[in-house]
């Protein structure tokens, strides 16, 4: 009998398909991984505007929701994503701990594309405070690695590699910051460090990808590698080539939104 090995993604959904829980299981998906959520908030976009909305669950009926998935059927590894208030942080920290979760992966979700300050200050700082200790890889992008960090500015490889290494002395096991599009320079370049050593990984800068998902398509790639008992460096590798594939083969959905393209590893590869 075939068994699929379990992940958890902890995020809202994004009504509009590319990012958050979306993202999350299209990824499990392609990757060979059983996907289950628990849903914290909806993210709706006005279809005139493309303004964002954003509603929340309630704490309990995600504690409901992760009640089901971890008591009742069990994961072989976790991420979080969007995490709307500090309680529901606390809640996440207080889950990984009472079942003591196994290949705990951080998304440090603070903005989203097309809209600010979708998550409160106090939630991100409630990050900072909990989850970074408690993850076996986080995974922020250059502006939430300044937030965390409490570093001016996040650009050159430079302040990567400086960020990478607050932030493991801050606790977390492994990092990956992922310097995309928004580095200095033609290449976005991808900062893994486990403390001791920085692996580089570069790609060409893809002038017109929709990259709307992406950073939510990064982390489910590595869940999912890290659920199916990749090496952590084996699973970071395989999520960066993911996501290129994905940015390579990405789509306009309307005239405000193209989303990455969650079937182009399986089926094109990297090319
Ligand atoms: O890309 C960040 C993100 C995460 N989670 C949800 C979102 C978005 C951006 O739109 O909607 C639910």
């Amino acid at each position: 009998m075939t068994r699929l090995n379990r992940a958890l993604t902890i995020a809202g959904s994004d009504t509009s398909g590319g990012a958050g829980m979306e993202a999350d299981l299209k990824t499990f998906e392609e990757l060979g991984v059983y996907g289950m959520t628990a849903l914290t908030c909806i993210v709706t976009m006005d279809p005139l505007t493309w303004e964002h909305n954003v509603t929340p669950i309630g704490l309990d009926i995600v504690e409901k929701q992760l009640k089901t998935i971890i008591e009742g059927i069990g994961i072989n590894a976790m991420k979080t994503g969007m995490l709307g208030s500090a309680a529901l942080v606390e809640l996440v920290a207080h889950t990984i701990d009472k079942y003591q979760l196994p290949n705990v992966v951080i998304d440090p979700v603070m903005v989203c594309k097309g809209s600010t300050a979708v998550m409160v200050p106090e939630a991100a700082e409630a990050i900072k405070e909990l989850l970074v200790k408690r993850c076996d890889i986080i995974t922020p992008n250059t502006v939430e690695a300044a937030y965390l960090t409490g570093m001016a500015k996040v650009e050159t490889i430079a302040d990567i590699k400086e960020a990478a290494n607050r932030l493991h002395a801050m606790g977390a096991k492994h990092v990956v910051i992922k310097g995309g599009e928004r580095m200095l320079g033609d290449e976005a370049v991808d900062i893994f460090t486990d403390g001791e050593t920085f692996n580089e990984m570069a790609s060409k800068k893809l002038k017109n990808a929709y990259n709307h998902g992406a950073g939510c398509t990064y982390s489910a790639a590595v869940t999912a590698g890290l659920a199916n008992g990749l090496s952590m460096q084996a699973a970071v590798c395989q999520a960066k080539a993911f996501v290129t594939a994905a940015l390579k083969h990405s789509f306009e959905l309307n005239n405000f939104s193209g989303a990455t393209n969650h079937t182009a590893y399986k089926k094109f590869g990297v090319l």
